[in-house]
C-alpha cells in the first residue's frame, strides 16, 4: 500500500490523480502544514527538502511529485509512462516543459495574487510573468492540434505532469479562449472516471 504524504489540494494532488489512474491502493497522510509538521524531524527523514508530496511504497521513499508519478506508472500502470520510445519521450518532454518552463511564471502570479494580502502585492512580478504565458500556452495548443494527448493517442503522466500546471491558469485569471486545442484536452482529461474521483478528494 502506497502512503503519500500531503494533501490533495498541494501538490500531492497530481500523485493522487496518477494513483486513480492506476488503480493502485494508497492512503493519504494528511500533514499539519500550519503547524509545520513538515519541518518536523520526522517528515525530514521521509522528504529532506520538508516539502509535500513524498511517497513511501514498501521499503521504496521518494519526494518530488512528477518522479512519484513516473514510479507509480513504471511499477503499477507501464502504459501510463507511454507505449513506444516517442510516447515516454514525449511524456518525459512535456514533464520537464511545466515543471522548468510553465510552472515557474504560473507560480510568481499565483504567490503574488493568491497568498498576498492586496496591498502588499508586487504589480512588476504579476505583468512580468504574465507576459511568458501566451508563447507558453501557444506552444502547447500547437501541439495538441493533431493529437488527444499529449504523447499522441495515448493518455500519459505527461498530460497528468502538464495539466496539473496548465491548471493553474484559470485561478491566476488566465483563461484558454484563444487556446482551443488546450480546452478540448482539458475536457477530455474531464471526461475521465480516475481524474474525476480525485477532484472529489479535493473539495
Ligand atoms: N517540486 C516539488 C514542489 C513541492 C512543493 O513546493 N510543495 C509545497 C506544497 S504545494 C510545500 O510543501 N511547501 C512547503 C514549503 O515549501 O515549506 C514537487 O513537485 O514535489
Amino acid at each position: 500500500m502506497i502512503s503519500l504524504y500531503g494533501s490533495p489540494r498541494s501538490s500531492a494532488g497530481r500523485c493522487v490523480w496518477t494513483m486513480e489512474e492506476a488503480g493502485v491502493p494508497y492512503t493519504i497522510k494528511d500533514l499539519d502544514m500550519k503547524n509545520k509538521e513538515h519541518k518536523s524531524e520526522a517528515f525530514l527523514k521521509i522528504n529532506p527538502m520538508g516539502k509535500v508530496p513524498a511517497m513511501i511504497d514498501g521499503n521504496v521513499t521518494l519526494f518530488e511529485s512528477m518522479a512519484i508519478n513516473f514510479y507509480i506508472a513504471d511499477n503499477y500502470k507501464k502504459e501510463l509512462l507511454g507505449t513506444s520510445p516517442l510516447e515516454r519521450g514525449l511524456a518525459l518532454q512535456w514533464s520537464f516543459w511545466a515543471t522548468s518552463e510553465l510552472q515557474p511564471p504560473t507560480i510568481e502570479i499565483f504567490i503574488q495574487k493568491v497568498f498576498m494580502p492586496e496591498d502588499k502585492r508586487d504589480h512588476t512580478i504579476i505583468e512580468n510573468n504574465l507576459k511568458k504565458l501566451p508563447m507558453l500556452l501557444s506552444v502547447l495548443n500547437r501541439s495538441l492540434e493533431e493529437r488527444k494527448y499529449l504523447a499522441g493517442n495515448q493518455f500519459t503522466v505527461g498530460d497528468i505532469n502538464t495539466a496539473s500546471v496548465v491548471s493553474i491558469c484559470p485561478m491566476i485569471g488566465v483563461d484558454f479562449t484563444d487556446y482551443p486545442h488546450i480546452k478540448n484536452w482539458l475536457n477530455a482529461i474531464g471526461d475521465r472516471p480516475a481524474f474525476q474521483r480525485y477532484q472529489a478528494l479535493r473539495k
